[in-house]
């Protein structure tokens, strides 16, 4: 039998990277909300992500969206970062807001639209070196909507040549993870629908190049669990992009919709090696609060992480691999659903006290005045969307 005593420290190296949009506006096409207190500024959103760092001790750096966080002096966004105890962390780019990619942009057919794309990637590149990030996340729109629209074949060649050229202008420190989705904004076909095509892009690329596994990507009934293992086999999952789906790429709280789903993954990431020290693997959420509160909405986000990464560290794996070696089908079963259903929740509690955090981290936040503070200081500015 695994105890809560004999998990504890490898708590301790629990992070769990923020995505800079979370703080920031976001809807659907039908409506945009806002909500008091939304950063206006890059600044703004790396401090309200600093305080989930500070009342968890999760969240260590902030992972930004080139151009939405585009400053003119990112070694001054860094050092304004490291002075509230963050870093700056994933470099995201964007080439699905420009008109200029109505048609594609790494696969475009036009060469010009193509150079405009890879020139994107190097300029993060270029962020990257001044920010102190390891990783550059792409993550394509491209895609077409109908049947015949493009060659699927050579929108593939054309791929793997952009990614070269990306992949080439890495520094030896650096990583590219390429993220994958199996609709939208595309509807007929995605270019790097599932996580075999990153996959096949990235073991083409070389050893700096690994696959992101965005939760919310997936179609319904996927054994996401599955993919964890496959990439952790391969020495190819480099980074996840947490968040919950109930019907489409929802951007949920993650764990909202499904916490055994987030227990399995996280059963598979520490099984396969995901979480051991030294580990390539980067956790990250990537989510949307549309109508509930950011910093609240994050603080549940990463205290979701830790617990069940606790519940998947408390599977007694001895047990439960003399119970499968053994065949013994539903007494395997019940160790992981053991794991599963034990409440870890006044442990990580009294943990926290002992580290010096509070017990409840959402409460000592509420009980800040933080949040009433950015209500009445920003008040009257234009306030940061998704996409701003
Ligand atoms: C695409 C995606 C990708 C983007 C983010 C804003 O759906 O998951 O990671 O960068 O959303
Ligand atoms: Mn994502
Ligand atoms: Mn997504």
């Amino acid at each position: 039998m695994v105890t809560f005593n004999d998990i504890a420290a490898d708590l301790e190296r629990q992070a769990i990277e923020l995505p800079s949009w979370a703080f920031g506006n976001s809807g659907t096409r039908f409506k945009v909300f806002g909500t008091p207190g939304t950063p206006r500024t890059p600044e703004e959103k790396i401090a309200d992500a600093a305080q989930v760092n500070r009342y968890t001790g999760l969240a260590p750096k902030v992972a930004i969206h080139i151009p939405w966080d585009a400053v003119d002096d990112y070694a001054a966004l860094r050092s304004y970062a490291n002075d509230l105890g963050v870093e700056l962390g994933t470099v995201n780019s964007n080439t699905f807001q420009d008109d200029a990619y109505k048609f594609g942009s790494l696969t475009s057919s036009d060469p010009a639209t193509r150079r405009k794309a890879v020139d994107h990637h190097l300029e993060c590149i270029d962020v990257m070196h001044r920010t102190g990030s390891q990783d550059l996340k792409i993550w394509l729109a491209d895609g077409t909507n109908y049947p015949g629209q493009g060659d699927i074949r050579s929108r593939q060649d054309r791929l793997h040549e952009s990614l070269q050229e990306i992949y080439d202008g890495l520094g030896d420190d650096q990583r590219l993870v390429l993220e994958y989705k199996f609709f939208e904004p595309a509807f007929y076909h995605t270019d790097v629908p599932d996580w075999g095509t990153s996959y096949a892009h990235v073991s083409a690329l070389g050893p700096k190049a690994l696959t992101c596994l965005d939760t919310g990507h997936h179609a319904p009934g996927t054994n996401i669990e599955f993919i964890v293992a496959q990439l952790l086999r391969l020495g190819k999952l480099g980074s996840f992009d947490f968040n919950s789906r109930f019907y489409a790429d929802d951007d949920l709280i993650v764990g909202s919709a499904d916490p055994f789903q987030l227990f399995r993954i996280l059963f598979e990431v520490v099984r396969g090696g995901g979480y051991d020290v030294g580990s390539p693997v980067a956790f990250m959420l990537d989510q949307c609060h549309n109508i509930e509160d950011k910093i609240v909405g994050q603080l549940r986000s990463v205290l979701n992480v830790q617990e069940m990464t606790a519940r998947a560290l408390l599977v007694d794996r001895d047990a439960l691999l003399a119970a499968q070696n053994d065949n013994d089908v539903l007494g395997a079963n019940g160790i992981l659903m053991d794991a599963f259903y034990t409440d870890v929740r006044p442990h990580l509690a009294a943990w926290r006290e002992s580290r010096g955090l509070p017990a409840d981290p959402i409460a000592a936040f509420k009980a800040s005045g933080y949040q009433e503070r950015i209500v009445a200081e920003r008040a009257g500015g234009v306030q940061a969307g998704w996409g701003a």
